[in-house]
């Protein structure tokens, strides 16, 4: 790596004055696909962990710069020399955890490549939003090597053990409609339209009371962690907890009075 590219950002942080509470993240190096690099992945979990300190940011948007990916992978050509010992040391990887611990709702605008890494950064988001030329998988074995992300758990839940295990064994792609059909994504819209669709739903999800917003999100989150009998008892709590809230009081009077409540994150 030149003393220039190590120098130059490789990701783009926007909050969106049309979108109020959005802010958009654009993973920046379209002439390597975005390629997941670890100052691509610093710089990434950096803005993400900054913005969820933020209460003014609702909703992120992750999407990748150009029209030919989301991101498709991470950076083989940096990633080649590597031995178990200076992964281990590095501790590199360990960013990729901190994606699972940001509190503020994650949505993927993926258009294109979402491979390996690229598409365990989209299943790490909480929703995704594709384009109908976007294309899922992880291709990994034809390294040499495996998913290492979250890729074999969390490609297994979404699509179930028998098309992950294809998936995983082969390096095939899936294509949007498949992706939608099973689950992996949420919308599949037009290329050109991706964008717009991800930033459209981020609008409705900071439109909503963040507490609760919050709460969702991680009671969601436990539905992949926690046995049925202990989801649920976190959920209840959850639930309870939001009775403590000004914007609990203020959603339900102003669905009696019949007007639109003013949320306060109280
Ligand atoms: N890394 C580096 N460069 C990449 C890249 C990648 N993953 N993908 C593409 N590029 C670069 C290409 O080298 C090329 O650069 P130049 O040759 O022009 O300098 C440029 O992007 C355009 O790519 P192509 O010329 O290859 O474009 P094509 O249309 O012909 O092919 C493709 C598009 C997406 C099918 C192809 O680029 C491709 O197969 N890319 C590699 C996909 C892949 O194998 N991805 C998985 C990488 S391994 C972990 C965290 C993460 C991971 C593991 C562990 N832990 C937390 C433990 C992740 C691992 C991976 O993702």
């Amino acid at each position: 790596m030149t003393p220039d590219s190590a120098a130059k950002p490789r990701i783009k942080v926007e909050p969106q004055s049309a979108h109020p509470g959005v802010v958009l993240v654009t993973l920046d190096r379209p002439e390597v696909l975005n390629a997941l690099d670890y100052q691509t992945m610093g710089e990434l979990t950096d803005a993400l962990e900054s913005l969820d300190t933020d209460e003014s940011v609702r909703c992120i948007v992750i999407t990748g710069a150009g029209d030919r990916a989301f991101a498709a992978g991470a950076d083989i050509k940096e990633m080649a020399p590597a031995t178990p010992v200076m992964l281990s040391v590095a501790n590199n990887f360990a960013r990729w955890e901190r994606i699972r611990r940001v509190r503020v709702p994650l949505v993927a605008a993926v258009r294109g490549f979402a491979l390996g890494g690229g598409c365990e950064l989209a299943m790490a988001c909480d929703m995704v939003v594709a384009s109908d030329d976007a294309q899922f998988g992880q291709p990994e074995i034809k390294l040499g090597i495996m998913p290492g992300a979250g890729g074999t758990q969390r490609l297994t839940r979404a699509l179930g053990k028998a098309k992950a295990m294809e998936l995983i064994l082969t390096g095939r792609n899936i294509g949007a409609a498949e992706a939608l059909e099973r689950g992996l994504v949420s919308q599949v819209v037009a290329r050109e339209e991706t964008l717009n669709a991800a930033l459209a739903l981020a609008d409705e999800v900071a439109a909503m009371p963040p507490l609760a917003v919050r709460a969702a999100k991680e009671s969601v989150n436990r539905a992949y962690e926690l046995s049925l009998e202990a989801g649920l008892e976190f959920e209840r709590r959850n639930f309870f907890m939001l009775f403590a809230s000004d914007d609990q009081k203020e959603g339900m009077a102003a669905f009696v009075d019949k007007r639109k409540p003013t949320w306060k994150g109280r």
